[in-house]
């Protein structure tokens, strides 16, 4: 069976983008693909995190894992810290990986801004890392959104790399996994931005955990035109907002968006808006209050990790094992 991994930071503020684009997807996988979902912590610490609150984003995306409906036993669940291998196998692609590759990284000028000189060198060599999570798996498949592209074109330039140099076919090439109408969701405020869990303003994501009011406000809120919804999808060009909020509209009723067109082509966004709201509330409010309920037993989530964490290492360590043969160091 082919194998996939992913990973979402527990940086906080999960959204509906990172449900849309990642996590709802996980779980429509997980019963063709041997999967590993992962907190991945030692990705979130590349920029500032407080030690407790890393602690309770971490439990509460596991609970967003859960809640969505990913099986724990079925899947490995687990944070990235609590296997060893990625760091290890991370160090040995940051001297496979060229500076060159990592330059042309759109994410960390995004990240670092103006300010590069002192972004952290992890936030330099994130993608790296990202590729040792995905290889020390021998994963097959990655599904990510839109924004992970590049990331993963490095992943297989890495995996290429490596296999010419050492002339071996360790390393599988893997597969980008970009599915549903809503593969970059884009900011409520600002049809110009992604949707982002460290954009300052909370009104510009539906957090999953906002409450049936935050979401109708929110949505209410959110930035359109003055124009009434087209009747088909060319009439969305050029209209960033609107076309979001459609696009989030077919990913939650599970519609395509032509069809969504039909509904909805010359209604105002007063009235578009209020259906959405009830989609929104609908597919997401069952998933925030069994979020709450997990949360509220960390030692249940603690043990679920614990356990996705062993079930890791022992997928890893005889890939490690063939990594250290292949590199020519001495020692497991
Ligand atoms: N707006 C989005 N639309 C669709 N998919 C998205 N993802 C993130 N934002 C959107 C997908 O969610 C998964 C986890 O993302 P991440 O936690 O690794 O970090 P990110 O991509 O940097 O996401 P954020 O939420 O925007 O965080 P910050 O603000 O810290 O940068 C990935 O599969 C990603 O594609």
């Amino acid at each position: 069976m082919d194998r996939i991994f992913s990973g979402v930071q527990p940086s906080g503020n999960l959204h509906l983008g990172n449900y849309l684009g990642a996590i709802r997807n996980f779980v429509r996988l997980q019963d063709q693909y041997e999967c590993i979902y992962c907190a991945v912590d030692m990705h979130a610490i590349t920029v500032w995190q407080d030690p407790e609150e890393l602690r309770q984003s971490t439990r509460e995306l596991a609970a967003a894992f859960i809640a969505a409906g990913l099986d724990p036993k079925s899947n490995v669940i687990m944070n990235q810290s609590q296997n060893p291998n990625h760091a290890e196998l991370a160090w040995i692609f940051n001297c496979v990986a060229r500076l060159g590759w990592l330059n042309r990284m759109t994410q960390f000028k995004e990240k670092a801004g103006k300010d590069r000189e002192n972004a952290s060198v992890g936030l330099y060599a994130y993608p790296n890392l990202m590729a040792a999570d995905i290889l020390a798996y021998k994963a097959t498949h990655v599904p990510v959104g839109e924004d992970q592209k590049q990331h993963l074109e490095l992943c297989r330039d890495i995996a290429q790399k490596f296999n010419h140099d050492f002339k071996t076919e360790l390393f599988p090439i893997v597969e980008p996994l970009i599915l549903g109408p809503a593969t970059r969701v884009m900011s409520l405020r600002d049809g110009s931005s992604k949707m982002s869990k460290s954009d300052p303003s909370d009104n510009s994501r539906i957090n999953l955990t906002d409450g049936p009011d935050a979401i109708a406000q929110k949505i209410r809120r959110a930035r359109t035109d003055s124009e009434p919804l087209p009747s088909e999808a060319a009439g969305l060009e050029g209209r960033a907002e609107a076309a979001n909020l459609v696009g989030i509209y077919a990913a939650l009723a599970d519609r395509e968006i032509a069809d969504v067109l039909r509904d909805f082509g010359g209604s105002m966004f007063s009235d578009f808006k209020g259906a959405l709201t009830e989609v929104a509330v609908d597919k997401l409010g069952p998933i925030g209050e069994e979020m709450q309920r997990l949360v509220a037993d960390p030692a249940y989530i603690d043990s679920v990790l614990a356990d996705g964490g062993a079930r890791a290492r022992a997928i890893t360590a005889p890939i490690m094992a063939e990594v250290y043969e292949t590199v020519g160091f001495i020692g497991s």
